[in-house]
């Protein structure tokens, strides 16, 4: 992280415009739609911040007179971006976790209707709020393909025609992590200046790792091939450093986050409680496997590379299985047979 003494440090805005600059013709629309994402997530950090305090400050009416804070979280994020993107104009439909359809933006500027398709889940994990664990922000950004209308079917492209995704963890500090598709950077809020700071930059996720994050409560249910994936990483193999670590806070992003920058596989499988996996497609999925690619890791549906599956509703689920490639990979031959 960089000394906010000396006079080096970047901000998230300054990385962006440099990033313009480098790409010559762009207008500044993507930059400005960049900026309402870390402008929003600046507000939901704040209101994260203050979440255990609601009942205590809510109930005395001083804090927020729209009643908004005795809102659940993530009601509030949803609003909260929305309300962003509405604001700074370049997003002409958002399609969200927290609401079942798509919602088309008008834009507040005659003329300059918004080019761009925001998916996202604006808090994800937030049943564990109650309980003081960190949750995050997912988004994913899409073109208007040239002369769509801004509707459900116009977002339904396969992430491999994503232009941006990122995430934001509200944890011990909070960071921002983004790519479009030139690298992965992460930036972390400097609270005294209220600035996105980058923190960490060029990312590249380990070949391998020894950590797996599954809900192994699920294991009956699990397919044969990663149930006996799970025995071999359990099994004792010094020459492999086996068995693995198990790390599963139950939060994505931030489960996501420790592995891509520490090493290891996120598994969320078919089950018996989730026939199709839990996580979905277009605003959980594919941004992190846009991400864990861009910083060479690998996500897969056990089958697939994920990001080339063909949506076809906002909220569908898949089968995740994401993190350091040499992992992902060898789980696929698992649930290929050739393993194990
Ligand atoms: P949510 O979008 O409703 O918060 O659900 C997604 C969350 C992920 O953050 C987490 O990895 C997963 O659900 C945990 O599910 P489970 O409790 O089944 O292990
Ligand atoms: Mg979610």
């Amino acid at each position: 992280m960089n000394d906010l003494s000396t006079p080096d440090f970047k901000t998230l805005e300054q990385f962006i415009i440099e990033q313009q600059e480098m790409s010559g013709g762009a207008t500044g629309a993507f930059s400005r739609l960049l900026r309402d994402l870390s402008v929003a997530a600046k507000v939901v950090n704040r209101d994260m911040r203050r979440a255990g305090l609601v009942d205590i400050l809510g109930a005395s009416g001083e804090v927020n007179v729209q009643g908004e804070v005795q809102q659940k979280m993530d009601a509030l994020a949803h609003a909260e971006f929305v309300r962003a993107l509405r604001r700074g104009g370049e997003t002409c439909l958002i399609g969200s976790e927290e609401h079942a359809e798509a919602i088309p933006l008008d834009g507040d500027r005659p003329g300059e209707d918004g080019r761009y398709i925001v998916l996202l889940d604006p808090l994800d994990g937030s049943s564990n709020i109650d309980v003081n664990v960190s949750v995050g922000t997912i988004f994913s950004v899409y073109h208007l393909p040239e002369g769509a209308a801004p509707t459900l079917e116009a977002a339904l492209q396969p992430g491999t025609e994503q232009v941006a995704a990122g995430y934001i963890v509200y944890g011990s500090s909070t960071i921002l992590v983004y790519t479009t598709g030139n690298g992965v950077n992460g930036f972390t809020l400097e609270p005294s200046i209220g600035e996105f700071i980058l923190s960490h930059p060029n990312i590249r996720t380990p070949e391998t790792g020894t950590m797996y994050s599954v809900n192994e409560g699920n294991y009956n249910s699990f397919e044969d091939g990663l149930k006996r994936w799970i025995k071999w990483a359990q099994a004792e193999d010094k020459a492999t450093a086996r068995p693995y670590t198990t790390r599963y806070i139950g939060s994505f992003v931030s489960d996501f986050h420790r592995n891509l920058v520490k090493g290891g596989i996120y598994i969320y499988p078919a089950s018996a409680k989730s026939p199709e996996g839990k996580l979905r497609l277009m605003y959980e999925s594919n941004p992190m496997a846009f991400i864990v690619e861009q910083a060479g890791g690998m996500a897969s549906n056990g089958r697939g590379r994920v990001m080339e599956t063909q949506p076809t509703a906002l909220h569908q689920r898949t089968p995740l299985y994401i993190g350091s490639k040499a992992m992902v990979e060898q789980v696929e031959r698992f649930l290929a047979g050739e393993e194990g």
